[in-house]
């Protein structure tokens, strides 16, 4: 995990898709957050990276919550930004998100000319990210607040131009997300689609909630999954989940 430099959350990535070791993130929604135990479970049952943000926090502290999981772990904590002032000098690095599956001006590059000058000020790793959103069978917060309709869950094609074209823009991460608490996670077909078409890494969440699951998104093609609603119900589940996207899962089928 440990390398030198600036970019040392992306060059991780990177590496283990080079590796085809695939990476396992949490999220921690500052509503939902519940105890500093519950992040080293997480690091000792195998996650990989924390995520830390929410669509809308109305509840929790968000400069609190990084600074607590940031002191209960030695894994990177990334700011996954749910609003503009999810930003804290706390954390390790920060997706810099453009939601680019949406026609919303304000998620595409007016919310990252407010945040800019707050970021220059800090020396958080900064990552920019296409951030699609993909219909997961019901309206999600992150699809609600951000005010932009997501990718049809049947359309790889649609998918598929928009991480291409995301890429060419020069962004260096796709996250495809069917939002938290999604019925259906993102489908195999796309994820293989979308997998062909780009060259830098694949981040898939939403509605993932079993290890085969997991192993079988990976498998399609994603380079790291994210995990929020499942570990917050059953956080024995992460442990599988992380033997699962690491390959150490005692599931028959042959890993490729
Ligand atoms: C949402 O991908 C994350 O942005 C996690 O989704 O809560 O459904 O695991 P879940």
């Amino acid at each position: 995990m440990e390398s030198s430099g600036t970019f040392r959350i992306y060059n991780s990535v990177v590496a283990g898709k080079a590796a085809n070791q695939k990476k396992l993130a949490l999220l921690i929604d500052p509503d939902k957050f519940g105890s500093a135990a519950f992040i080293s479970h997480a690091e000792k049952a195998g996650v990989d990276y924390f995520f830390v943000g929410g669509s809308l926090i109305s509840k929790g502290n968000f400069a609190k919550c990084v600074e607590t999981v940031k002191h209960n772990t030695k894994l990177p904590v990334v700011i996954f930004p749910g609003h503009v002032d999810q930003v804290s000098p706390d954390a390790d690095g920060i997706l810099f998100l453009s939601l680019i599956s949406g026609r919303n001006p304000e998620n595409l590059i007016g919310k990252h000319v407010l945040a800019a000058p707050v970021l220059k000020k800090m020396k958080l790793e900064i990552i920019p990210t296409g951030y699609m959103l993909i219909d997961g069978g019901r309206v999600t917060a992150a699809t609600y607040m951000s005010n932009t309709v997501p990718i049809p869950h049947d359309k790889s094609d649609i998918a598929s131009c928009t991480a291409l074209a995301g890429e060419m823009l020069g962004l260096k991460l796709i996250y495809m997300d069917a939002g938290s608490g999604a019925e259906r996670h993102i489908s195999l077909k796309m994820i293989k689609e979308v997998k062909k078409n780009i060259s830098v890494p694949l981040i898939i969440g939403g509605g993932i909630r079993t290890p085969e699951d997991a192993y079988e998104i990976c498998k399609a093609g994603a380079d790291m999954i994210v995990i929020g609603t499942i570990a917050e119900e059953s956080p024995e589940l992460v442990g599988q989940i992380a033997k699962a996207v690491h390959y150490t899962y005692p599931i028959t089928h042959t890993a490729t």
